[in-house]
């Protein structure tokens, strides 16, 4: 379970990143048809690979018309193989990360899928119990409520990760399960598209995980997450967060307030305690208020003692099934917050690094775009389009070209 949620994760994380996470704008619609190096090109390594393979899957059960079918266009694909070797191992502050997975787009967005989906979300919602707030949000996250489902094709993506090697018999077991998914007859190889890492249709499911969780919910006998109807996709979220333990009408957790001086040792995850004893050490809710009692909850601090700190509860661990990052758990829980129809964030986040706020980050954007430097919108989150813009600015005024943020350059602009 643990090999399949780490993949699952950079399969979204892929998505994600190249989707609505570029730059500094907020979130440019990345078009559809095949990216570059994502169209089989020959490769007779490979070939030879899929020979032997075939037989393998043979062995596993997979019929021989299934495996015709799926690999008579599959083939190798250059660019999944460049995307497998150049993710970079970085994480985005709670900060960014809720200004980009929360954003006012993405909000306003999901309160227009909530209502345009309202019966099948009721529907979904009695059948698994868990609040159509909930799977929306897991959704939004996920794909942009089906924007960004990917068009990248599984059978030949999962095949060249598993000729590849790097982690060759994990993705041979996510290929084999997706012909599995095929012989089903659950969908047609034209049809099997996701991200470069497998991760497939509105909610990123990895094969394995279709073939635990997807369900068909229309009724049609195919589970169909691909489709544009994301009926079976919106249900096939819920049970997975029903099996992973949700309990309806629990809350994730609560943003919270901590006394001064606080003894941050007694946080983080795993670290549980009764709410009685949490309000006895003075945390209240952000506002002041009586802690909820759902039960032993830990205290998540996730940018140190100076930002916001939240209590979570047992959801949070459901939601932590289907990706394990606290900031993906904290966002899910926060968007299905604002989805409801809650407010933002109370705590402050702590400055960064350059000693600059999300109020001076957005301001240096603004200024920048103004100046005619197009930051793609100001979102606060310094990316690659803000990079590029403070680029073109210190080179336009013969500066060394850093690309790099500062209060200084931020004055330089406001003068
Ligand atoms: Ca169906």
């Amino acid at each position: 379970m643990q090999m399949k949620r780490r993949a699952f994760t950079l399969g979204l994380g892929a998505l994600w990143l190249s989707g609505c996470v570029g730059g500094g704008g907020t979130g440019s619609i990345v078009p559809r048809g095949p990216e570059p190096g994502m169209s089989p090109v020959p490769n007779a390594g490979f070939d030879a690979w899929v020979a032997s393979y075939k037989s393998r899957a043979a062995s596993r059960g997979i019929s021989q018309s299934t495996i015709d079918t799926a690999f008579r266009s599959a083939g190798y694909l250059p660019g999944v193989v460049e995307r497998d070797r150049n993710q970079t191992e970085f994480t985005r502050t709670l900060e960014d990360y809720l200004a980009i997975a929360a954003s006012p787009d993405r909000i306003a967005k999901g309160r227009a899928a909530l209502a345009r989906h309202r019966g099948t979300l009721a529907a979904i919602e009695a059948r698994y119990g868990v609040e159509a707030e909930v799977v929306t949000a897991v959704w939004g996250l996920e794909s942009q409520y089906g924007e960004r489902r990917g068009t990248v094709p599984v059978i030949s993506a999962l095949a060249t990760l598993a000729y590849d090697g790097r982690r060759g018999a994990f993705f041979e077991q996510q290929l084999t399960a997706a012909l599995r998914i095929l012989q089903n007859g659950d969908t047609t190889p034209a049809n099997m598209t996701g991200s470069w890492a497998g991760a497939m249709g509105h909610t990123q499911f990895i094969p394995t995980s279709y073939l635990e969780f997807a369900v068909d919910f229309t009724g049609d006998g195919r589970r169909d997450i691909w489709a544009d109807d994301p009926t079976d996709a919106l249900a096939s979220a819920a049970a997975y967060l029903s099996r992973s333990g949700w309990r309806k009408g629990q809350p994730w957790g609560v943003e919270v307030r901590l006394p001064s001086g606080f003894n941050t040792a007694v946080t983080g995850r795993g670290k549980g305690r009764n709410p009685a004893e949490w309000s006895a050490m003075g945390i209240t809710t952000a506002d002041g208020g009586r802690l909820p009692n759902h039960g032993a909850g830990s205290i998540l601090i996730p940018q140190g003692a100076g930002g916001p700190a939240f209590l979570i509860f047992n959801n949070f661990n459901a939601i932590a099934r289907y990706n394990n990052a606290v900031n993906y758990v904290i966002g899910v829980g926060h968007l299905s917050d604002r989805l409801r129809g809650g407010g933002p964030i109370r705590g402050n986040f702590p400055p960064d690094a350059t000693g600059m706020t999300i109020a001076d980050r957005q301001d240096l954007q603004r200024r920048l775009t103004a100046a005619g430097f197009d930051t793609e919108g100001s979102d606060g989150v310094i990316g690659a389009k803000t990079r590029a813009a403070i680029e073109g600015f210190q080179r336009a005024r013969g500066m060394a070209v850093t690309g790099e943020p500062s209060r200084a350059l931020l004055q330089m602009l406001g003068g």
